[in-house]
């Protein structure tokens, strides 16, 4: 009786572990991806009726009901492009579908995230290694600016990279498997924020800094500030074969201590210069509990900070040919020699900046500075000009030439309240974040751009209002040399009266805007809560750019090394190997059981243990967990891990698959058994 129930209990598991292998090996194309419907879309009056009803329930008027279209997404249709956000202090970067909004991943890079079974793998998890700083776990970042790698100015959809601006690091996301490779530490300064920003084909990833202290972890009180304190912009070389920054062929520059803010690189005519923003050209030190006055007050006494301008095909040449010097075993070139060399030049821009943005042409470096209603339009040509012919105005205090401002200047565009950070479209406008006036300004490009709309170049052309306050902006592909139109993401800070109460704590508001009709039609079509952090900047890419694996390529793949693991485990060849306290456990999990199921160690073993997901369909994700070890790894299809720990604490421990496999998930379970050192028997 009990047999033949368990027999049919296995040919049912049978039968469903079939079914579901069926379809996820169906040939691509024959997919459950919905079908488009090809008869064009009418409605019958009676629909018409029906619909208007549902919609006057709903308080619905006919904007809304347009807005509705545009982005509602059913379900098994994929949205057109995907946003990659920062995940602000959640230390993380979220994936979100447009026009549906909707989250579809998050990516942990500085904050272990057990479900992606990221920094869950024991003692020698190559993450938690990452994460450490000066000998301290540093479990979380700030994350604000992702940049998405590029070729020719335009995104290429293969890895994705992250700044931390609490601990100066930076994440490198590869968007093959959509996992964290890689995390540097900044071994000059503390915090950060210009990162990161990409050259136009990814030769490096700059990292611009922002408070000043004394580089390499030094000590200064703040009346040594001038002499002592400095700025940085440091340029990481990246390995795209590899993967990875190469940190080896990275270096820094030494920068005065104003407090650098956002960085873009030229494009085009532009290409070889970065542009980086600063404020507090003040040097002021603070010190209200002095009676000193505060920082706001202090930083922003002066009309003008400086727009630095670097050439960083010349500092490469400078650094290659051994004009750096090492701080902290980092190869830094300096102030002096940076002057020597015409590598670093500056330009007043209007006082308290924020962002620098590179038109798509590289003709047009824009800033924004919050405490002045317009934005300053600079030349590139200009400034090649003004550093060829010498068109200085002066030098700054640390002998810094500083081109004149009318000699680089092309236009200023008054647009309202706060702006700060600037986007592009295919139609020659650009678009403006206003934080005080909660607004979305879009604004005519002059030069070539001036045929591509009907409006007076350099002016204000229309704004929308947005909720609330907001930070930066983002139009689909807005930032690359060939911008989409279409889309635009306002990034509010707060949601004030936009969703239901959640606490104190408020989301903030993902809005998005329509920006493919030009004029004065800017109309928003959509709220989303964030709910996580507080993300700051985000890249949006057209979705075909991805070339995501649905699998690992084979089975016993290592993520961390993106490669096949001469470590892992085969099948029928699983099992436990002692050499004295030294245990390897050798399992394969496959739907639905691990093998071995049962793994006996001894009290103070030191195990390692190695695991792989011999699985080829997309959805035959495992999960792996040991209660109170503070183990949990993700093993998807093909996926190989190798974690280690010491067995000290003795007991009978269940260990299961923590991802809804199949059926028999519930089944997919085991036992540690970890044997106390006094019990009888034991060696
Ligand atoms: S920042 Cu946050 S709104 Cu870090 Cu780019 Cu401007
Ligand atoms: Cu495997 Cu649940």
């Amino acid at each position: 009786m009990t047999r033949v129930k368990a027999g049919m209990v296995l040919a049912l598991a049978a039968g469903l572990m079939a079914t579901s292998a069926g379809f996820a090996q169906q040939p691509e194309g024959k997919s459950r991806r919905r079908r488009v419907e090809e008869k064009p879309l009418e409605l019958t009056p009676a629909q018409v009726t029906e619909l208007t009803k549902v919609a006057n329930e709903r308080k619905l008027k006919v904007e809304d009901l347009f807005a509705a279209a545009k982005t509602y997404t059913p379900s098994g249709v994929m949205d057109e492009y995907v946003l990659f956000s920062s995940g602000g202090q959640s230390g993380q970067v979220f994936a979100i579908g447009v026009p549906s909004m909707r989250l579809l991943r998050s990516i942990a890079v500085f904050t272990p995230e057990s479900w992606q079974g990221y920094g869950f793998a024991g003692d020698n998890d190559p993450v938690r290694a990452q994460m450490r700083i000066n000998g301290r776990d540093v479990t979380w970042g700030d994350t604000h600016h992702p940049a998405l790698s590029e070729t020719g100015g335009d995104y290429d959809g293969q890895f994705l990279f992250i700044g931390d601006k609490a601990n100066a690091r930076m994440g490198v996301v590869d968007l093959r498997d959509w996992e964290t490779k890689q995390i540097v530490k900044n071994p000059l300064t503390v915090s950060d924020h210009g990162a990161a920003f990409v050259t136009p084909n990814t030769e490096y990833v700059v990292e611009s800094g922002q408070y000043a202290t004394v580089l390499g972890y030094g000590y200064a009180t703040p009346d040594k500030y001038k002499e002592s304190y400095r700025g940085m912009v440091t340029f990481w070389k990246f390995d795209r074969a590899k993967g990875r920054v190469d940190t080896s062929a990275s270096f820094a520059m030494e920068l005065p201590p104003y407090w650098q803010d956002l960085a873009d690189a030229g494009k085009g005519p532009s290409d070889g210069l970065v542009f980086i923003n600063s404020f507090n050209v003040e040097m002021a030190t603070g010190g209200v509990e002095k009676g000193k006055p505060p920082f706001e007050a202090g930083a922003s006494q002066r009309d003008t900070d400086y727009l630095h301008i670097i050439d960083w095909k010349k500092a490469e040449a400078a650094f290659k040919a051994g004009k750096a010097e090492k701080i902290n075993g980092f190869p830094v070139l300096s102030l002096a020699t940076s002057v020597a060399e015409g590598l670093l030049f500056f330009t007043p821009e209007p006082k308290s900046p924020h962002g620098v943005d590179v038109t798509p042409n590289g003709q047009y470096a824009i800033v924004a500075g919050k405490l002045d209603p317009h934005v300053t339009v600079f030349s590139t040509a200009k400034i090649r000009d003004a550093i060829a012919n010498q068109k200085f105005s002066g030098k700054d205090e640390f002998g810094v030439n500083v081109l004149a401002f009318d000699a680089v200047k092309e236009a200023q565009v008054e647009l309202g309240l706060g702006p700060l950070h600037t986007q592009f479209d295919d139609k020659g406008y650009a678009y403006t974040s206003l934080f005080l006036d909660s607004a979305v300004a879009r604004w005519s490009l002059g030069g070539e751009y001036a045929s591509k709309h009907p409006e007076k170049p350099w002016t204000l052309v229309t704004k929308t209002p947005v909720h609330y306050n907001i930070g930066h902006l983002c139009a689909a592909e807005g930032d690359t040399v060939s911008p989409d139109g279409k889309y635009l993401i306002a990034m509010n800070k707060w949601s004030v009266d936009r969703f239901l109460t959640t606490g104190p704590l408020l989301p903030q508001n993902f809005q998005l805007v329509d920006i493919s009709s030009g004029g004065t039609t800017m109309p928003v079509l959509y709220d989303m809560p964030v709910g996580v952090g507080e993300p700051h900047y985000c890249q949006m890419i057209k979705a075909d750019k991805l070339k995501s694996w649905a699998v690992y390529p084979e089975v016993g793949w290592n993520p961390h090394t993106q490669s096949l693991d001469p470590n892992s485990p085969k099948q029928g060849k699983e099992g436990v190997i002692r050499d004295g306290s030294q245990v390897i456990v050798n399992m394969t999990a496959i739907r639905s059981h691990f093998t071995p199921e049962h793994v006996e160690v001894n009290e103070g073993d030191h195990v390692t243990w190695r695991i792989v997901a011999v699985e080829r369909t997309q959805d035959a994700t495992h999960g792996f967990c040991i209660g109170g070890y503070n183990i949990n790894l993700s093993l998807e299809p093909g996926e190989y891990q190798e974690f280690s720990f010491v067995a000290d604490r003795p007991g009978t421990y269940p260990i299961y698959c923590t991802e809804f496999c199949s059926a028999l998930h519930l089944e997919m379970m085991g036992y540690l058994h970890v044997k106390p050192a006094n019990a009888v028997g034991s060696k």
